[in-house]
């Protein structure tokens, strides 16, 4: 399993504050607590204001080089401002992401092509997020087409099925997993990635949804997830399906994170 660390994430309110006062050591801080906590990636959102884009994703990618390798996760649909960032990104980020969108395909995946990126494709168009998992397909469908010709392999895409709130659909993870079984079925190559807070948002007690829907989508075949690598509970939760699926061999990662401690519980004070 895959860490795409979410938290350098501009529609978060403490990190929209830290970009606009050009706040390095809070971004910093966050680098570096997701690398060490084990992000393979490190999503990077700019936020909300499409002018200030290019700018504000400049400064997020050269402070966080500053003092992390990992590499990057670039978070934005608008391919000016991917063009405009690529330079000064260090190794080859993962683009995250296209869609079924005209515009974002022509646009974006000669980048993706030029630079051998890895690229998140969402299962989406320029009209709606479907709510069937057979309209997901068949968007999923046109997408690899177009990456295909575009002379990207398979195993450099990572669909994501677009997880919606359970509060407001009661179906999502039903969906996202019906979707990921379904297109691992017919490209066997491609992987999978997904917001996986989204499921939660407006409930209570987030990272108990978060943890069991991490669980059901892995066994449905997720093999990555945007996620908060600092919730312990969460990557143990990771370590132990991982053994449970027969993706752990010889029990070695389950028993080494064991040994370093982390499924004990916190020490309670007071
Ligand atoms: N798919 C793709 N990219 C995405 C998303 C997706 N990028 C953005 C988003 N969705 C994934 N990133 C986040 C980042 C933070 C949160 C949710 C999704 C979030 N954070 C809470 C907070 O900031 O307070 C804490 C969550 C928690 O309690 O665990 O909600 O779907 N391709």
């Amino acid at each position: 399993m895959k860490i795409i660390g979410e938290k350098i994430n501009g529609t978060r309110k403490r990190v929209a504050a830290a970009i606009a006062e050009r706040d390095q050591t809070y971004i910093q801080d966050l680098a570096i607590k997701q690398s060490e906590a084990g992000a393979n990636w490190l999503d990077v959102n700019a936020g909300t204001h499409p002018a200030q884009e290019p700018a504000d994703l400049t400064w997020l990618i050269e402070t966080i080089q500053a003092v992390v390798e990992t590499p990057l996760c670039l978070d934005s649909a608008n391919p000016t401002a991917l063009q405009t960032v690529l330079p000064v990104v260090k190794k080859t980020p993962m683009i995250n992401s296209i869609s079924g969108e005209p515009e974002r395909l022509e646009k974006i995946l000669p980048i993706v092509a030029e630079h051998g990126c890895e690229v998140i494709a969402l299962a989406m168009d320029d009209k709606k997020i479907p709510k069937t998992y057979e309209k997901r397909i068949e968007i999923i469908d046109a997408i690899l087409a177009a990456t295909r010709a575009a002379g990207v392999a398979d195993g450099k895409v990572y669909v994501d099925p677009l997880v919606m709130t359970i509060a407001t659909e009661n179906q999502s993870a039903n969906i996202a997993c019906d979707t990921i079984r379904a297109v691992h079925e017919k490209y066997p190559e491609v992987h999978f990635t997904m917001g996986l807070s989204n499921i939660s948002f407006g409930l209570p007690a987030r990272k108990q949804i978060n943890r069991a829907f991490l669980t059901l989508a892995m066994q449905a075949g997720l093999d990555s997830a945007i996620m908060d690598p600092l919730d312990k509970e969460l990557v143990a939760a990771i370590l132990t399906t991982e053994l449970l699926l027969g993706r752990d061999r010889h029990c070695m990662n389950y028993v080494r994170a064991s040994r370093k401690g982390l499924f004990d519980p916190p020490v309670k004070t007071g």
